[in-house]
């Protein structure tokens, strides 16, 4: 589809269209399309920018990654229609490997997933199904050198269990969701409430920008996550009251 350049939606309309385009070539759950719409509904509530609030927590979310000992990144795929590239910047950045994980799992969509990540540049991609952890769907099969055995994970636009059985595991967890009140993103440690397309580059700038050891652990332990769900929760709120936005 061509979206004119003077379209009002442009940006938004791209963005579908992106994730559209991972359904058709196979790698994106149709199901995902459903998950974006809900995604773009919080957008708005949140203005469709990064918050200082969201900023925070993408500091905090890369410090983290930056002193894990095994940090993975999980990919679904949504994540891999709207940010190949941005994710794969992220995974050199840090270091750390893309586990694929996917909850509509067939070894058709794992093919194609594969593909995909590979060709925007993603070498250290797992994508095996040799361990478990504990939920029931398809989610719950792992890479043994992945989730099996890390200390951080990012989760982004995620569905569910999987971050509680993460944590029974012991495991520390961050989240991308423009969605405060979702399971997901009150059971993780640390929740990034903002668009994935915005805050994954974000990240990618703080993990350049942040080194010092004492720094990162100071910006980990000063980061309470209730609290920035309760701010995030609170931006949208203000938006609502303002009642002026309609004129
Ligand atoms: O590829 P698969 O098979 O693993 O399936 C992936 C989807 C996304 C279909 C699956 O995990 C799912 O159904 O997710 P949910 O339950 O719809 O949850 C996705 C969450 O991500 C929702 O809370 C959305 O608000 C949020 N979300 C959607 N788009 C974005 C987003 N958050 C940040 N940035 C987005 N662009």
């Amino acid at each position: 589809m061509i979206v004119p350049d003077s379209h009002p939606r442009r940006q938004s309309l791209l963005l579908r269209e992106r994730v559209a385009a991972g359904v058709k070539s196979g790698f994106t759950s149709s199901v995902g399309l459903i998950a974006h719409g809900r995604g773009e509904a919080f957008d708005y509530l949140l203005g469709e920018e990064t918050t200082p609030v969201a900023e925070a927590a993408c500091r905090a979310a890369a410090a983290q990654l930056l002193l894990a000992e095994r940090p993975v990144l999980s990919v679904n795929g949504n994540v891999a229609a709207l940010v190949p590239e941005e994710y794969v910047a992220l995974g050199k950045a840090i270091p750390a490997p893309i586990e694929v994980n996917l909850f509509y799992r067939t070894p058709e969509r794992m093919r194609f997933m594969e593909a995909q990540m590979r060709s925007h540049g993603c070498e250290n991609l797992l994508c095996n199904e040799d361990a478990r952890i504990g939920v029931d769907s398809e989610r719950g099969k792992v890479d043994a050198r992945g989730q099996a055995v890390a200390d951080v994970i990012l989760v982004p636009l995620e569905d569910g269990d999987r971050t509680e059985a993460l944590k029974r595991a012991g495991k520390f967890v961050v989240t991308i969701d423009l969605n405060p009140l979702s399971r997901t993103a009150r059971k993780a440690d640390i929740t990034i409430v903002d668009n994935i397309v915005r805050c994954v580059p974000l990240m990618t700038r703080f993990v350049g920008d942040l080194r010092d050891r004492d720094d990162l652990e100071e910006i980990t332990r000063s980061f309470d996550n209730k609290q920035n769900l309760r701010d995030s929760l609170q931006v949208m709120k203000a938006r609502l009251d303002d009642t002026h936005s309609v004129d």
